[in-house]
């Protein structure tokens, strides 16, 4: 399974744009049904597949992918009403992590539901919008819980005494607008609430979507905010949609003197994908299957037995073993027979920790 990001933001902000650049797609951004969730794959970019393709010379290159998801939706209306919002609050819920666009292009054709912009005051608005979300699914929860009290002998009612309260802890502190990712936490608790797919515990990467005219005051927009903001599990970036968007169209040598002429350093859209991806905290490993060469991403920390479980079922059920070759020493030693050679191909066993930049090949008996 990809990884996956919810867009959310303000009306207007750009999340379509954002999305359709970051995609490629082309989902209509203004006056569409609203209702609709747009879903599109991004390849993360990852220049070690080209160096590592001369060597494998493979019949196909795999990148790793990236989904993204744009509910076309406010949070707060999803919160307010269950019955039309079920589905796409559950693509939020079940997304790994959250982009905030927010606006500070001015365009005065453009309405903002603020009246005027302002990235502090947009970002602690939709910090409230999930706090909200997260509240009615604790008010529910806890009234659950008090029903169900009363049916069971006292003798039992630890376990909900337990959830209720850490559930009343939690709906405290976002009361005082601290967001479940920067609530104090054991990692007990944290997977207690797991199942609840709380919006404002998950990680969250701001992007200011900027005018073009606005570039060069990027770096100081973004510190400001990082300095009033910043917490665990938040970060913030900034990125022209409409002109990232624009270039995606270009081809890339046309696309480069496009952007050297805004003074743009690196291409915005790889810049976030390798930035959700670093946020995540996300390692690449390599596979080369059938004339396949494939990028897979999985949390660092991912053992070889669940790595295998991720390319295939029966790979994890037959695992043997991995043999492993870093991509380094791969790259040192011109390929397998010469890294064979030289001792640098391993074997390793399930509980191997799967490293950034592993070669892998599984053995399997099924
Ligand atoms: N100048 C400028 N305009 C932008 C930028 N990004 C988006 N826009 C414009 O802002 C308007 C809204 O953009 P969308 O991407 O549709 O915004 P949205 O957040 O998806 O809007 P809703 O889904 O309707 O809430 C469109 O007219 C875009 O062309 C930008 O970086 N600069
Ligand atoms: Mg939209």
């Amino acid at each position: 399974m990809s990884l996956a990001i919810g867009i959310i933001g303000l009306a207007q902000s750009g999340k379509t744009t954002v999305f359709n650049a970051l995609t490629g797609g082309h989902s209509g951004s203004v006056g569409q049904r609203r209702e609709a969730a747009h879903m599109g794959v991004s390849h993360v970019p990852e220049p070690r597949l080209g160096q590592l393709a001369e060597i494998f010379k493979p019949k196909k290159i795999i990148p790793a992918e990236v989904k993204y998801i744009d509910i076309g939706a406010s949070v707060k209306s999803l919160a307010q009403d269950i019955a039309i919002s079920g589905e796409l609050l559950s693509h939020l819920s079940s997304a790994d992590a959250l982009i905030n666009v927010v606006r500070t292009f001015p365009r005065a054709s453009i309405p903002h539901p603020g009246g005027t912009i302002d990235a502090g005051r947009d970002i602690t608005t939709m910090n409230l919008e999930l706090a909200f979300s997260d509240l009615a699914i604790i008010e529910r929860r806890l009234k659950k819980i008090e029903a169900g009290l009363k049916g069971i002998p006292h003798a039992e009612h630890h376990v909900l005494d337990r959830e209720r309260d850490l559930l009343t802890r939690i709906k405290a502190d976002l009361e005082r607008e601290i967001p479940i990712r920067q609530q104090s936490l054991t990692a007990d608790e944290t997977r207690n609430i797991a199942s609840y797919q709380f919006l404002s515990a998950k990680l969250m990467l701001v992007i200011l979507n900027l005018g073009e005219e606005q570039i060069d005051q990027a770096k100081i927009m973004e510190t400001e905010l990082s300095d009033r903001y910043a917490g665990p599990g938040w970060c913030i970036t900034s990125l022209c949609a409409q002109l990232e968007l624009e270039m995606a169209s270009l081809d890339s040598a046309t696309a480069a003197e496009f952007r050297a002429g805004f003074g743009l350093a690196e291409p915005g859209l790889e810049r976030i994908i390798r930035l959700s991806y670093e946020f995540l905290g996300l390692v690449t490993f390599f596979t080369i299957v059938s004339g396949e060469f494939r990028a897979w991403s999985v949390p660092a920390g991912t053992s070889a037995l669940t790595a295998a479980g991720k390319i295939h079922s029966d790979m994890e059920r037959g695992f043997i073993r991995a043999e492993v070759v870093s991509c380094s020493d791969l790259l040192k030693s011109g390929g397998l027979a010469g890294a064979r050679q030289h001792g640098l191909l391993r074997l390793e066993g399930k509980k191997y920790i799967v490293q950034d930049g592993d070669i892998i090949t599984f053995l399997f008996n099924i």
